[in-house]
């Protein structure tokens, strides 16, 4: 009786040690299959992230004549565009919206709604809220405002999610108030300049979301040639072309933090003309002006000042290498400066092109001069420019009539598939894979067959799920890999792998129940025994 409990207990181990041996590979078989989600997060393998300058793009409609494009580039990374169309019974402004998330351009709505006279001139900027603030100048009588041109202005409010109705910022003024400039600071306030005979200024409190009272800003002669730019410290700088010498000359003048208007510098009247003036701001506290000036073909003229308040520099000239006009400059948190402008072409006088150049804030020096529409046959005039957190680039521009759209953004990551390689076979074993990504990225995952389920990985070489593998028909298999970036782009590559039928016979559940009663049988003929 001793001797068969003994055996009893042998069988049963062995049993259970068959068992144990037969389940290994089933209880080991990864189990994590699961749906993607963005939130999904790996580290990135390489830091530097893919750009390039994408191919134009026409973002207005095609029957109608489009003029002054502006942009801007929310903290969403939206990019919001308002520009003049021409072609209606009276001139209008129009907006569209390029949805970061879906990747997707809204519809073209008409923005100045109910605005029966020309809308024209229009200025957008977004804060660091998500807030935007757009102005025009138009020549309707709104609200009893009169018939002569006053600054409309609308804003997208982030809370409400809306546009506000039209309001009059200059409704107390008879004269023509033209071509109003508008720009943020970090606390949320927006500022804006506009021509009236001077160039006058007024801003809006981000607290308490009323625009505050008029300011004479600088002497101007009517001219629309003026610029403005709020540094870190909240001063406002602003350059205005003034006629009062032989011929008119660029001037400068800065709001201080006591908001007081001081530091007026006359640029030396040397050059024939003067006109469509730039400023920049960097975190430093330097100053740039870039303006266009009568002097041959370095038509782009430049000046720093030192740290806000010190010396200017000389003139310099020659920062594009061809005849160059309408020049933006803008700065981005980390302190680049940006320069759009148009650039004359080698095959046509008459035709320019848009051209971007950056001064890097780690290098001090610009790039080379990017022509963004090589190419284009028309010419390529009215440049805008924004640039976002991730310093991606997004630029607007007027050509035959239309407003075109171009931008240096990252590129999906590039993945190449090492193994397995295309056509070859595979047993009822999943294979292993190895793939290399060219490019910064934030998470990988795979599909087999176009499943509705994704497999996230963690690394570049691995074993294909054993039980995603096992639910597959035998022949023809698809092996796509993913890769996607920070910047929501996704990259694919895929592999097209034979699967061969199992060992005919050979099933592994028929095998246990088989080796089961088998071992029962034995176990209770030896207990009997
Ligand atoms: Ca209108
Ligand atoms: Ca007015
Ligand atoms: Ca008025
Ligand atoms: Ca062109």
């Amino acid at each position: 009786m001793k001797c068969k409990l003994k055996n009893f207990r042998l069988n049963l181990i062995f049993t259970l040690l068959i068992f144990s041996e037969l389940l290994v590979p089933i209880l080991f078989c990864p189990l994590s299959t699961r749906e993607i989600t963005i939130n999904e997060y790996f580290p990135h393998t390489s830091a530097a992230e893919n750009k390039k300058w994408y191919e134009p793009m026409i973002i207005s409609n095609e029957t109608t004549q489009s003029n002054n494009p502006s942009i801007t580039v929310d903290k969403f990374g939206n990019i919001h565009v308002v520009w003049e169309v021409n072609s209606g019974p009276t001139d209008d402004i129009y907006y569209r919206y390029w949805n970061s998330t879906l990747k997707v351009w809204s519809s073209t709505v008409k923005f100045s709604i109910g605005c029966t006279e020309d809308s024209q001139e229009p200025s957008i900027v977004a804060d660091h809220y998500g807030n935007i603030h757009a102005v025009w100048h138009d020549y309707t009588n709104y609200s009893g405002c009169g018939f002569d041109t006053d600054i409309f202005y609308r804003r997208w409010d982030n809370l409400t999610r809306s546009w506000s109705s039209i309001e009059v910022i200059t409704s107390s003024s008879n004269s023509n108030s033209r071509y109003p400039k508008i720009a943020i600071d970090k606390i949320g306030n927006a500022h804006m300049i506009w021509t009236e005979g001077d160039t006058y200024y007024k801003w809006w409190n981000g607290f308490t979301k009323l625009w505050q009272n008029n300011e004479t800003c600088a002497s101007n002669n009517g001219y629309p040639d003026t610029a403005l730019a709020v540094d870190e410290q909240g001063c406002v700088h602003v350059a205005s072309k003034y006629d009062g010498g032989p011929r008119p000359y660029m001037l400068y003048r800065r709001r201080n933090r006591s908001e007081n208007w001081v530091d007026d510098f006359n640029f030396d009247d040397i050059f024939s003309y003067n006109y469509n003036p730039t400023i920049a701001t960097e975190k430093n506290g330097n100053v740039h002006v870039m303006w266009t000036a009568g002097f041959g073909w370095m038509s782009g003229t430049y000046r720093i000042r030192y740290n806000a308040t010190s010396t200017w520099s000389d003139y310099m000239f020659g920062i594009v290498p061809k005849r160059n006009y309408d020049h933006v400059l803008i700065s981005d948190l980390l302190g680049n400066l940006y320069l759009v402008g148009r650039i004359e072409t080698i095959q046509n006088s008459l035709d320019f092109n848009i051209f971007v150049r950056v001064l890097e804030a780690s290098t001090s020096t610009w790039t080379e001069t990017k022509v963004i529409n090589e190419g284009s046959f028309f010419n390529s005039y009215c440049p805008d420019i924004a640039v976002d957190n991730s310093s991606n680039i997004y630029v607007v521009y007027v050509e035959d009539n239309e407003i075109y759209y171009c931008k240096y953004y990252p590129v999906p990551p590039e993945i190449s598939i090492i193994s397995p390689i295309d056509g070859q076979t595979v047993g009822a074993t999943a294979p292993g894979y190895e793939i290399s990504i060219d490019g910064s990225y934030d998470s990988i995952w795979y599909n087999l067959n176009n499943n509705t389920t994704n497999t996230i990985i963690s690394s570049l070489t691995g074993t294909i799920n054993q039980r995603v593998w096992d639910l597959l028909a035998d022949g023809s298999v698809t092996l796509d890999f993913y890769a996607n970036n920070s910047a929501g782009m996704v990259g694919s590559a895929q592999v097209m792998v034979i699967k061969e039928p199992a060992i005919p016979g050979y099933d592994v559940y028929l095998l246990i129940g088989a080796i089961c009663v088998i071992s029962v049988v034995l176990i209770r003929k030896r207990f009997k025994s």
